[in-house]
């Protein structure tokens, strides 16, 4: 996969690209990532990114021209080949979840084009980005954070980025429900005991205890994911005993 970041601050992205699991994907060549400075895209003397909003109101707007001039000049003669996805960062985009990283992991090329002040010519969103994201109901100064969490959500579902295929497997959210609990040595830290299940070495046993902590869990913090968790019949039993108010190692 190829993903090209349109950024007004380009320094922002320099540690996410050189560092864990990401940077191992670009070494590895499962990903290639660059960064494109949208103010030299400017062919004034000042380069200007921003402009006063027609109509007045606070703030400054993103310029079209100089977005368009960016996009254009990374366009590669075999896009139309590819699944080309040309994203916009915005508050008013589409919700991300774990649904829209793996439908976008699917694609050849990511573009993403992160916004800024009070937002982006309208232009933008009509006539050039194909997708719009908001990674969730607050506001951000800027669009880079969101676009290194689409980044990072995306990279890790390319087949061969993780080490086993396995691990993104139970991660919280890939069937719909948070991650059961997880333990690691010692057996006894303090006070606190690993639950004795989880030193068993019966693997069936140990299966079935976190399929179940998984779904207490969700019960617990997040019940509106279970509307569209497949839960068997003896597991919506479970959730209907236990409601809301569970403990989550019981
Ligand atoms: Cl994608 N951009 C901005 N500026 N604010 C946000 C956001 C995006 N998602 C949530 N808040």
């Amino acid at each position: 996969m190829r993903i090209d970041i349109l950024t007004l601050f380009p320094k922002m992205f320099e540690d996410f690209s050189s560092t864990g699991i990401f940077q191992r994907a670009v070494e590895n060549k499962l990903v290639e990532f660059n960064i494109w400075n949208i103010r030299d895209y400017t062919h004034d003397k000042h380069h200007v990114v921003d402009d006063y909003p027609y109509g007045g109101g606070a703030g400054m707007v993103m310029k079209p021209e100089p977005i368009f001039e960016a996009v254009e000049s990374i366009r590669q003669p075999d896009d139309n080949d590819k699944k080309v996805s040309i994203i916009l960062t915005t508050p008013q985009g589409r919700l991300f979840s774990q649904t829209i990283a793996a439908e976008l992991a699917e694609y050849d090329r990511l573009i993403i084009i992160c916004g800024h002040y009070e937002g982006v010519d309208e232009r933008v969103h009509r006539h050039l980005a194909t997708d719009e994201i908001s990674i969730g109901d607050y506001v951000l100064s800027g669009g880079e954070p969101a676009a290194m969490v689409i980044t990072d959500a995306v990279t890790r579902l390319i087949p061969g980025v993780l080490g086993s295929d396995e691990s993104a497997k139970d991660d919280s959210h890939s069937a719909g429900l948070l991650e059961y609990p997880q333990y690691t040595r010692p057996p006894l830290f303090k006070d606190w005991e690993v639950p004795e299940i989880l030193l068993s070495g019966n693997h069936g046993e140990i299966a079935r205890w976190r399929r179940r902590q998984a779904i207490i869990r969700t019960a617990e913090r997040r019940p509106e994911l279970l509307d569209k968790a497949e839960l068997s019949a003896e597991e919506i039993k479970l959730v209907n005993e236990k409601g809301k108010k569970v403990s989550p190692e019981e």
